[in-house]
């Protein structure tokens, strides 16, 4: 790659770009073409008079969004929008573009999110479009890191599977064989699995599967999810761990991607600081009821609303966590207390506008854990393959599960979550 970006090019060197044509701007004597990398912008200029015709009929003819590279020597130049501006000697195109583009690059006009979709490669070549992904990308960086710190191991768990785990409703379908099986709608069984193992404790960072129906500016047919499952810590060091997560996410994102928070428009981006508050369940129902804003009073037993889980976001003001949530709504692998089975271990955690999260300390003891799957109606014989382990010594444990999505959606303020993914599933889109 003999090429340099854009944004290192010298003044006084002669140097190779490569990139887009972002624009060719003709003023009649001179013109220029913006060239456009992932550094970022250069004008190339042209002055037609004074150069040789073929070079300018190449660097001028050619449509915008056409690849090329260009060799010049680079000048000082204050009129120039970086204040270097290059002097062509050689022009090539190495893709030309076809003059009807179904998506304007340079956003000078605006496109609807389908239509964006629909071309992510072009799409992506904006560069507020491209910083929501070097922001994601940021952050799964710094989120590996903080797992490495604390000491945990990366694995990958199949997503073909024999069995749900998070409601019989939302599975999708396959055929294996002849056989029935299944996308997987979390790794909790396996993540389970691997904190009896050798390996103690755990995260995956990989797709999950949903069929889920609805339609919301929130939910994701095929989701990108962080779990973290880890031997001898309650669920109250879980919500420390998932704390100190996010707390990592945003201290990346605020370190090492200034630029783009800037294109984004956030001169005031802030890594939360304190403590999140840990409300109860109870506590968290009655607050609700308490802001007056719910049409219909929550009673003890009611999963949080849409509608309730907003106010109360408003009402927190940030991030928090909901703990000991009745046990009749949490899975059947989150322990319940021994003084109160009625109350399980199970947490959310919260951002204001919605969930981020759902861990919880897991039963572990084999006897209660099958207890567990007959009062949800499961057949623990379908779930052998893991009660077995239980059998065997399987150690007291924690753990939870982020969206990606949601986390990235929920930090940059964006209103739909098909803006943090490239590639979205949802109940119209298939493809691409
Ligand atoms: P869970 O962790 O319970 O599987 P989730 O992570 O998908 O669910 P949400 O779907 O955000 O969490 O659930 C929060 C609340 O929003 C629930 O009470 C749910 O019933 C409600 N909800 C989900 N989808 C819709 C929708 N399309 N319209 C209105 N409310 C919805
Ligand atoms: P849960 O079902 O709450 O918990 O999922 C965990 C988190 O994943 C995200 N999420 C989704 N994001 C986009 N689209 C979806 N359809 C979708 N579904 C879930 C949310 C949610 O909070 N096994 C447990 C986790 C655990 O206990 O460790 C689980 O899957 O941010």
């Amino acid at each position: 790659e003999n090429r340099t970006h854009a944004a290192d090019v010298v003044a006084g060197e002669t140097a190779t770009v490569a990139g887009w044509v972002h624009e060719i701007r003709d003023l009649g004597g001179i013109a220029f073409l913006i060239l456009r990398d992932k550094t970022g912008k250069l004008q190339v200029k042209f002055e037609k008079d004074e150069m040789d015709e073929d070079l300018v009929e190449t660097g001028l003819g050619v449509h915008r969004e056409s690849v090329v590279t260009v060799t010049g020597a680079v000048e000082e130049e204050p009129r120039a929008p970086t204040g270097l501006e290059m002097v062509p000697e050689s022009v090539d195109v190495l893709a030309d573009a076809d003059p009807e583009l179904p998506l304007d690059p340079s956003g000078k006009v605006d496109a609807e999110l389908p239509t964006r979709l629909d071309n992510r490669t072009l799409d992506l070549r904006k560069p507020e479009v491209k910083a929501i992904f070097e922001i994601r990308s940021e952050i799964l960086r710094s989120v590996r890191e903080y797992f490495r710190s604390i000491g945990s191991t990366e694995i990958n768990t199949p997503k073909i599977v024999a069995t749900g785990t998070e409601g019989g409703t939302e599975l999708f379908p396959i055929t294996y064989f002849g056989k029935e099986a299944f996308m997987n709608q979390s790794p909790q069984l396996f993540k389970q699995l691997m904190v009896g193992s050798g390996l103690e404790r755990v995260f995956e960072i990989g797709p999950i599967f949903r069929a889920e129906e609805h339609n919301t500016p929130r939910h994701l047919n095929e989701a990108t999810m962080i779990d973290f499952e880890s031997a001898f810590v309650d669920h109250n060091e879980a919500m420390d761990v998932c704390e100190g997560t996010l707390k990592a996410a945003y201290e990346g994102v605020a370190e090492n991607c200034a630029a783009e928070l800037e294109l984004l428009g956030y001169d005031d981006f802030a890594v939360p600081e304190d403590d999140f508050p840990r409300l109860t369940y109870e506590e968290a129902i009655e607050r609700v009821n308490a802001t007056g804003e719910l049409d219909a009073q929550l009673v003890w037993g009611d999963d949080l609303s849409t509608e309730a889980e907003k106010a109360l976001g408003r009402d927190v003001g940030g991030h928090y966590f909901v703990t000991d949530w009745p046990s009749e709504i949490k899975p059947f692998y989150i322990q319940d207390y021994d003084d109160d089975p009625q109350l399980s271990k199970g947490f959310d955690l919260m951002h204001p506008r919605m969930e981020l999260v759902s861990g919880g300390q897991r039963e572990h003891r084999y006897d209660e854990l099958v207890a567990g799957f007959e009062q949800q109606g499961l057949d623990p014989e379908q779930f052998d393959y893991y009660t077995r382990m239980f059998k065997y010594g399987m150690p007291p444990h924690a753990g939870w599960a982020y969206g990606v999505e949601r986390l990235v959606m929920t930090m940059l303020d964006l209103d739909n979550i098909r803006e943090a993914v490239l590639f979205p599933r949802d109940r119209q889109r298939l493809s691409p």
